[in-house]
């Protein structure tokens, strides 16, 4: 039995309350934290069993966005190499806190750092296209406003679950003019663009980026009108697995959210797809802006090696993408 805490936060993922790679991994940490404190034993490894149950219920929720995992591991490497030194329960209970907490603060740092590093690239009078509702990409927007620059935002409402809506709200609150389109008329605004700027659920080591479904499109018009896109992902967003060549899942969503079962029922032969990513490959984007500076899409696999290790094998997978203290 998991505390409710845990179960509600696991279901607030599961159905997109929480959302957003970057909240998603952040708050898997806290997930872990919150079992910690709850679990009831004086055994070292009846705590590490009840632990890793709720890292599995934490990995279970959401498929695709690579901060989960990343969060998770982050925490769990930390807890088992104390576990093996030969740590009491309540040893391992404040450590597992400190580390959810340590990620935490590191992914803030991260994002604030992007901010930075890609407001750099904003220019007064631009005009930038944005899908779904990336704080990554808010952040950066948000910091170019305060830096003065006056520029106008295009965001697509991000069918089905209209994410763009949020979007549109958190840089119309800065003073950000913006122009929310629906999703298929990104192509038609597109000449209009000086740059597309979109968040990522996953890098992948040839420098692909997964983010939600019609990215791939965007960039697409985005190519053939010479618009240049960025994305905007910390270095926990970069995948290790898919150095050894594991394919990234594609989170496939329920039916009701692109029509109601009562009139799905009424159309014979009808099957709704709903994949909530999609995958734009490297030749597509022209920077990735990460808190240890601006890569080329290509140099992603640098990035992988310098967190995970030049050999990376299942055991460096486990590792972590953000800094460890001590
Ligand atoms: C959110 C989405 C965002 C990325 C990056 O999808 O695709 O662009 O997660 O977000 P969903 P951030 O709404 O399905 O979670 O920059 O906040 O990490």
């Amino acid at each position: 039995m998991f505390p409710q805490d845990l179960t509600k936060l696991a279901e607030d993922i599961r159905e997109m309350r929480i959302r957003g790679a970057a909240e998603i991994g952040r708050t898997a940490a806290e997930g872990l934290a919150i079992a910690a404190t709850h679990i009831k034993t004086e055994d070292p490894q009846e705590f590490m069993d009840e632990l890793e149950k709720a890292y599995r219920l934490l990995l279970s929720t959401r498929p695709t966005a690579v901060s989960l995992p990343n969060a998770l591991r982050y925490v769990m490497h930390r807890v088992t190499t104390a576990f093996k030194k030969g740590m009491d329960v309540d040893e391992l209970r404040t450590l597992t806190i400190r580390a959810a907490e340590d990620f935490k603060r590191s992914s803030q740092e991260a994002v604030r750092r992007i901010s930075e590093i890609g407001a750099k690239r904003i220019r007064s009078g631009d005009v930038i296209m944005t899908h779904c509702n990336s704080s990554v990409a808010i952040s950066i927007l948000k910091e170019a406003r305060r830096q003065g620059k006056e520029f106008r935002v295009i965001a697509t409402e991000t069918r089905p679950r209209f994410q763009g809506r949020l979007t549109a709200k958190a840089l119309s609150e800065v003073g950000i003019p913006v122009t929310l389109i629906i999703d298929s008329a990104a192509r038609y605004f597109m000449p209009k663009v000086d740059k597309v700027l979109v968040g990522a659920d996953v890098v992948t080591a040839n420098g692909a980026v997964v983010n939600k479904i019609g990215t791939s499109q965007i960039a697409l018009a985005a190519k053939e009108a010479r618009v240049r896109v960025f994305v905007g992902a910390e270095t926990y967003k970069f995948s290790p697995s898919t150095v050894l060549g594991e394919l990234v899942e594609i989170e496939e969503r329920p039916p009701e959210e692109v029509l109601p079962p009562e009139e799905l029922s009424h159309l014979k032969g009808v099957t709704v797809a709903n994949p909530a990513f999609d995958v734009t490959p490297p030749d597509f984007i022209d920077i990735i802006i990460t808190e240890k500076g601006i890569i080329p899409p290509q140099a992603s696999v640098l990035i992988l090696m310098e967190e995970f290790g030049w050999t990376i094998g299942e055991e460096s997978i486990g590792r972590t993408t953000v800094e460890e203290e001590g």
